[in-house]
């Protein structure tokens, strides 16, 4: 079991309590657990519901880590399927900043952006996804964003 203490303004936490009552929960630790499940579900179901997406990802590195820059080129090259273009800063002497954009089924490309963010050495890795109609990548040149 972990523990974290989480700060609240007052009129948040009045109304958090009022709810929980009304919930008939016993405690704030067991409703903070339902929503928390409750938010996580909602996130797996939409990724199911929205099975394509195109999306960016930013990250930075030390290109003077050992092979980091070799195995980062290396991720994209094996998945060049997903990797629609990709953007190199070199933001001073030893940092690099990298922006990748995505297309494709929304569960491979999280799954390449968790193994990307994962590498040794890569730090500030977010991705920002956006759900899309249909996997635009075939047959069509433009996607259109769901609303
Ligand atoms: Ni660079």
């Amino acid at each position: 079991m972990e523990r974290f203490t989480i700060s609240l303004d007052e009129k948040l936490a009045s109304e958090f309590d009022k709810l929980i009552r009304e919930r008939g929960y016993l405690n704030r630790s067991e409703a903070v657990r339902d929503m928390l499940r409750g938010k996580l579900d909602t996130l797996r179901l939409e990724d199911a519901l929205a099975p394509f997406c195109v999306a960016s990802l930013s990250y930075v590195y030390n290109h003077h880590e050992r092979d980091l820059s070799e195995r980062l080129t290396e991720l994209q090259h094996d998945h060049h399927d997903l990797v629609v273009a990709s953007t190199h800063v070199h933001l001073d002497h030893d940092n690099c900043l990298e922006t990748v954009m995505l297309r494709g089924k929304t569960d491979v490309v999280r799954r390449f952006a968790d193994a990307l963010i994962a590498e040794r050495g890569v730090r500030h890795g977010q991705i920002n996804l956006v759900p899309v109609d249909e996997d635009a990548g075939h047959g069509h040149v433009h996607s259109h964003p769901t609303t």
